[in-house]
């Protein structure tokens, strides 16, 4: 943390605003979009990761609290134009997908969901918060995103993980939440397998993040040193929306 200083009230004004530039980048037509609104990412970001230590846990839920959760957005990609892969995918049962893992790594590689599934697991039943105003709680069931980079050997100069998926999102994390014990790559959701309009056969949760932020559809995984301003982003989204 570069010797970031403000005071309580700096602080506190600064996350108000923040908080408007980000509802406004939920209109299209937000003329907040570019710079401005990048700026209210860089704070933001910066005010959160002071307030919260590196390993904080969100709250989870007991089975009796899961709730019903509706299939927002995108709830199959077979259906959209160029749809045809992943359509044929799912009707072998998703047998031949494999999520691509490359970039700054040492072991590139792909993984199918038999080889996930031989991987550590990791149980949740967390809270999903929608930019529209809607929270759910469901369990999720999956690879810790600090397993798979475990597995494939992260580069010490890596600080960004991005995820590319079937209905063309594009989105990053940083390290901190990449490495977090919490982000997790889940392909069970409630006991079962990942239902297609849930984002089939593999999704992300960023748990610490607002609802877009957790990727459906996933296909392929890139570390990178850099980022990228593209995916949430570029659509005016906020990127950091932590929660
Ligand atoms: N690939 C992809 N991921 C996505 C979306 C989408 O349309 N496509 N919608 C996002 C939004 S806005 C939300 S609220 C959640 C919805 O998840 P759900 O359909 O499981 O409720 O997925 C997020 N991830
Ligand atoms: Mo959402």
């Amino acid at each position: 943390m570069s010797g970031f200083r403000l005071s309580r009230r700096a602080l506190i004004g600064g996350l108000a605003s923040g908080g408007g530039m980000l509802l406004s980048g939920c209109n299209e037509q937000s003329p907040t979009y570019g710079s401005i609104l990048r700026m209210g990412d860089n704070f933001t970001y910066d005010a959160q990761r002071l307030l919260l230590s590196h390993g904080k846990l969100v709250r989870e839920y007991d089975r009796s609290q899961i709730s019903s959760m509706p299939a927002t957005g995108m709830v199959d990609p077979g259906k959209i134009e160029g749809g045809e892969a992943y359509a044929a995918l799912r009707k072998g049962g998703f047998e031949d997908w494999r999520i691509e893992v490359g970039g700054r790594v040492a072991r590139p590689g792909s993984f199918s969901l038999a080889d996930l599934k031989r991987m550590q697991s990791r149980t949740q039943i967390t809270r999903h918060m929608c930019e529209e105003g809607w929270s759910a709680i469901a369990e999720w069931t999956g690879v810790a995103l600090p397993v798979l980079l475990a597995a494939v050997g992260v580069a010490s100069s890596a600080r960004f993980v991005q995820f590319h998926s079937f209905d063309g999102w594009q989105d990053q994390i940083d390290m901190v939440d990449a490495l977090h014990p919490q982000t997790l790559l889940a392909y069970g959701m409630n006991g079962r397998d990942l239902p297609i309009g849930h984002g089939a056969p593999l999704r992300l949760r960023v748990e610490r993040q607002i609802g877009y932020r957790s990727m459906k559809f996933l296909k392929r995984i890139v570390v990178a040193d850099h980022f990228d301003t593209f995916g949430a982003t570029s659509r005016g989204w906020a990127w950091h929306t932590g929660i």
